[in-house]
């Protein structure tokens, strides 16, 4: 399982966020996506969202598939990993460090870039 992907960073007062992760399962086996989390927020959260007219929903996702070979990608505005009560600031610059928990790989331990649009690595637009 090969896990990219950032985490927006928050303006002050704001005590919630998202990442968005690009999971690739390099695997011959389907595997699931059972859970999220980061000592850095209260709760991790997989995300959908959906317009139904006009109205911008979000919900809970997991577990999530992901299938032999395939890559799961998050975007901003679908998918998304719902981070709420983080514990300080999220800083662009910085690291967020996440424990992912899949069903037959067990755990995955990584850290994305935060930023303020995306693009990870250092990368500007
Ligand atoms: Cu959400």
């Amino acid at each position: 399982m090969h896990v990219t992907g950032w985490a927006r960073a928050t303006v002050p007062g704001q005590t919630g966020s998202a990442a968005y992760l690009s999971i690739h399962n390099g695997q011959r086996t389907a595997d699931r996506l059972l859970a999220v989390a980061t000592p850095a927020a209260a709760k991790a959260t997989i995300h959908t969202t959906s317009t139904a007219g006009g109205v911008v929903r979000m919900r809970a996702a997991g577990p999530l598939p992901v299938g032999a070979g395939q890559m799961v990608e998050m975007k901003p505005g679908g998918m998304h990993v719902m981070l709420t009560g983080l514990k300080a600031p999220l800083r662009v610059g910085q690291q967020l460090p996440l424990t992912l928990r899949f069903q037959r790989g067990g755990l995955v331990r990584t850290s994305v870039p935060i930023s303020l649009e995306g693009g990870g690595g250092g990368h500007r637009h």
